[in-house]
Parts: structure tokens; C-alpha cells; sequence
């Protein structure tokens, strides 16, 4: 089976925007699992869950919490694989807290970070890191790139007016 994406979120709550790590897999072919489990409510869930997706063959994974945001550092401190982070908008500081939290992590156990609520990006860069060992996936991150050129050209004929 070729390496999946393993997918996490501090709450149902951050599902909404988290499915748009979920999306970007998708259209580009590649496996993933997504669930919920809580660094500070259910820890012990995080832990055989990061166990056992790494026994699974999970190649990258991607964690999303909002608020004291502890949960893409914990799971960077369960697996040597590669751990992307999402700093979801929530509570009183909309995110704020959570990208500080995730994206300070110590020496030796990095969290790869994206913007608040970046999900897509982290979808994509998961598909990125999984795309060294996969041709085909590197083929059809190529397409996207080419896709979202010709997009540009669309948006740019939309909008381009002349007056000398
Ligand atoms: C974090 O607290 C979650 O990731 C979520 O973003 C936030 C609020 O959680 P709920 O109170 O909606 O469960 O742990």
C-alpha cells in the first residue's frame, strides 16, 4: 500500500475547515484518514492513534487545534515522520494563540506549519512530501501547478482593460 496522509483534529469543530486538507488529497490521489483526538481531553487516544497509523503505513501527518494549541507538537513527539501543522481561528484570539504554539516548537522535533486555517496548504504540502518517493503524484502536483497558471491567465482576461 503505497504511504497515507494521517489526518487529526483537536474537535469536531475544526472539521469544517480541516476537510480542505481532506479536498486537496483527494484531487490529487492521495490516501489519508481523519479523525478526532485531543491533546489536553483525551491523550491517551492521541497516542494509539499515532501508533497505530504509523504502524499502518501513514508517510505524513497533519494535525489542526485551535486555541493552546498542543496538539501538532505532541504528535510530532510520537513519530519521527514528517508533522504538519494547523493553527485553527478560535476562542478569544482567532488563531493567534494556536500559530505561536504550533510554530515555536524546540530544536529537534519540528511541526512544518501553515497559516491560520491553511488546511488546503497543508494538504498540499502533505501530498508534496509524499510526491519524493511518487512519480506520478510529482506528475499530477505538476498539472496542478499548470492548471492554476492557466487560471490566472482566465482571471487576468476577467479584469485587463487598456486606456493610453
Ligand atoms: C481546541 O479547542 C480544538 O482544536 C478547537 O479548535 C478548540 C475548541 O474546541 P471545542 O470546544 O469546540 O471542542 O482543542
Amino acid at each position: 500500500m503505497k504511504p497515507w496522509v494521517f489526518i487529526i483534529m483537536g474537535s469536531d469543530s475544526d472539521f469544517e475547515v480541516m476537510s480542505q486538507a481532506t479536498a486537496a488529497l483527494e484531487e490529487l490521489g492521495v490516501g489519508y484518514e481523519i479523525t478526532v483526538g485531543s491533546a489536553h481531553r483525551s491523550p491517551e487516544r492521541v497516542q494509539k492513534l499515532i501508533a497505530d497509523a504509523e504502524s499502518s503505513g501513514a508517510g505524513v501527518f497533519i494535525a489542526g487545534a485551535g486555541m493552546a494549541a498542543h496538539l501538532p507538537g505532541v504528535v510530532a513527539s510520537l513519530t519521527a515522520k514528517p508533522v504538519i501543522g494547523v493553527p485553527l481561528a478560535s476562542g478569544a484570539l482567532q488563531g493567534q494563540d494556536a500559530l505561536y504554539a504550533i510554530v515555536q516548537m524546540p530544536p529537534g522535533i519540528p511541526v512544518a506549519t501553515v497559516a491560520i486555517g491553511g488546511a488546503r496548504n497543508a494538504g498540499v504540502l502533505a501530498a508534496q512530501i509524499l510526491a519524493t518517493a511518487d512519480p506520478g503524484l510529482a506528475a499530477r502536483l505538476r498539472e496542478q501547478r499548470v492548471s492554476m497558471a492557466a487560471a490566472v491567465e482566465t482571471k487576468a482576461k476577467k479584469v485587463e482593460r487598456s486606456k493610453r
